[in-house]
């Protein structure tokens, strides 16, 4: 997958991209990433990006003609087609199905703005898409655009080593959230590790991991439980988690 990438600080993302499994992706061909900074596209000595509202208030907006060159030479550097994304609080709200779709797209544009935004012009002729990844403010779109592409990245096939594949959150699968994790040692002042993952049973492993999944996306993301549809077995899970100890906060201590 190509991702282009336009920016201000186009640097700023490739560093966010150069490290772990986003990294590594780069270097295995599955993932190329290029950034295209609208200052080099910028007319004068001054290489202006940016000018005063119209309308009044304060702060500068984004010049169309520097993001349009940027965008073009994107476009121009390969000749796949490609939708462009626009990172913005005003966008649709980022999924794991998003990314999922996301991912499987040959090539992307992501743009980023800076400063109170960007020409509404711009947007309406050259965006196809605007995403956000939550409900705050940043102070660009480039935070945006790591975020979008470390989770992209991470889907390509082959990114992933075998034991990482392996132990894919259960959100990539089917919307829940994961399970608790432990590790050495099983006794420690802070408490033990769960009998039932000493065990060496791994049906009842699975069981109680599927449960603990279940349960927690119950308590903190109910939401999630809805949007799930669960079958008969996961339901039974639930109402098991539901009926043990410390299921229900209100209860507990
Ligand atoms: C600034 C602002 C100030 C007061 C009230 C609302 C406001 N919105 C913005 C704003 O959107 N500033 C942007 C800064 C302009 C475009 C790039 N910036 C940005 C992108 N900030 N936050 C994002 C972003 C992108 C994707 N998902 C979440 C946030």
């Amino acid at each position: 997958m190509r991702i282009d990438l336009v920016s201000l600080f186009p640097e700023f993302v490739a560093q966010c991209a150069g490290f772990g499994v986003v990294g590594r992706a780069q270097e295995r061909g599955l993932l190329s990433i290029h950034g295209w900074n609208p200052r080099d596209y910028a007319e004068g000595n001054y290489r202006r990006v940016d000018d005063r509202p119209f309308g009044g208030g304060p702060g500068m907006v984004m010049l169309i003609d520097p993001l349009r060159a940027a965008i073009q030479a994107a476009r121009a550097a390969d000749p796949t087609p490609t939708q462009v994304v626009y990172l913005s609080p005003q966008g649709e709200r980022l999924t794991q199905a998003k990314v999922r779709e996301l991912a499987g797209r040959e090539r992307l544009i992501l743009l980023c703005g800076r400063y109170e935004g960007i020409d509404e012009r711009l947007i309406a002729a050259e965006v196809d898409e605007e995403l956000s990844i939550g409900d705050y403010v940043l102070s660009g779109g480039e935070l945006a655009a790591a975020v979008v592409i470390d989770a992209v990245a991470r889907l390509q096939e082959g990114a992933l080593n075998d034991a990482e594949s392996a132990a894919q959150d259960s959100f990539d699968e089917d919307g829940l959230l994961d399970c608790p994790h432990y590790t050495r040692p099983v006794e420690h002042e802070l408490g033990s590790v769960p009998a039932v993952l000493q065990s060496g049973n791994h049906a009842e492993i699975a069981r109680w991991r599927r449960m603990q999944a279940l349960g927690r996306t119950w308590q903190r993301r109910p939401d999630l439980i809805d949007e799930a549809g669960l079958s008969k077995a996961d339901r039974k899970l639930l109402d098991a988690f539901r009926a043990g100890p410390g299921a229900d906060p209100a209860k507990s201590t």
